[in-house]
């Protein structure tokens, strides 16, 4: 009799009750299992995005620095080759003295004595192919055709330019003994602007005395041409191409000229990542030819 009442109560199945708490329980545990998934996928996705934007401005500075280098390469010694234009621009191509650095100079590639063709280049921070909505702009390659990508979401682009003024084979210094490098802050052409307002050795924010954005704070005592050019540093500011979920830039970036500060600008700047990366390239063909 109670065997059978064993089997009997062993074979009736779950009640509703009983099925809701395991229902419910396995919703508890899947739930979770979701969230840490969410939580590992977001992980996952911001690291992939970081590591996108770190590879992108490095392997931009790597091409840059390389073809910068090239700059007045002339092995004819025909004069011919030179930096033509440093002048500040906008995203659009447009002179502007709050714009960024662009960079234009020729090399003899093919060797051959002549101005080719494709031995004009320029470098320029642009909206192309078209403007972006989320003021995302992309580092350009110009060689006298048509645009080409160095990189993208590059949010800003620095150049400044150390100088042999009196010919004498070594760099300018400043009255504290360092390197200057400076900038044309008016577009005409020529260096006529230091960008270590306080001759610390340190370019960064402390030296925009007035607070306006840019190191606009020492004039130097004379203009100068840009044959007189011999080195070049290099600002990339890169950035992620979307935006991280719940991170918030604190940093203040120098590039070059400029105080760039995310938490500040508009379209959402403070919401991604960013990676500033610099370099110093000498540019061993823009000495005398007496010194050849
Ligand atoms: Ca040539
Ligand atoms: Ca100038
Ligand atoms: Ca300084
Ligand atoms: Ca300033």
């Amino acid at each position: 009799m109670s065997a059978t009442k064993n089997i009997l109560k062993s074979n009736r199945g779950y009640t509703i009750a009983e099925l809701l708490v395991a229902m419910a329980i396995g919703g508890i545990v899947l739930s979770g299992i979701a969230a840490v998934y969410q939580n590992q996928t977001k992980g996952y996705r911001t690291q992939n995005m970081v590591v996108e934007m770190q590879q992108n401005a490095r392997g931009s500075l790597f091409l840059l620095e390389k073809e910068v280098r090239m700059a007045g390469f002339d092995p004819a010694d025909t004069d011919n080759f030179a930096i033509t234009d440093i002048r500040l621009r906008d995203t659009s191509n447009n002179l502007s003295t709050s714009g960024y650095s662009t960079f234009t100079f020729a090399y003899d590639d093919n060797e051959d004595g002549v101005l080719d063709t494709g031995e004009t280049i320029t470098y320029k921070l642009s909206d192309w192919p078209s403007a972006a909505p989320d003021g995302v702009v992309d580092l350009i390659r110009n060689d006298g055709g048509s645009d080409g990508l160095v990189a993208e979401s590059i949010y800003a682009f620095g150049l400044a330019y150390s100088f042999d003024d009196d010919e004498d084979g070594e760099l300018d210094t400043s009255a504290g003994g360092n390197v200057i490098w400076a900038i044309d802050s008016d577009n005409d052409n020529d260096l006529d602007m230091n960008l270590d307002d306080n001759d610390d050795g340190y370019i960064n924010a402390t030296d925009d005395g007035d607070a306006d954005g840019f190191l606009n704070d020492n004039a130097l005592s004379t203009d100068i041409d840009l044959d007189k050019i011999r080195g070049i540093r290099i600002w990339v500011l890169a950035r992620t191409k979307n935006v991280v979920q719940d991170f918030s830039e604190n940093r203040i970036y120098t590039v070059g000229n400029r105080v760039v500060n995310p938490s500040s600008d508009s379209n959402s700047a403070v919401n991604y990542r960013y990676q500033l990366i610099t370099a110093v390239v000498k540019c061993r063909n823009l000495i005398f030819s007496q010194y050849q």
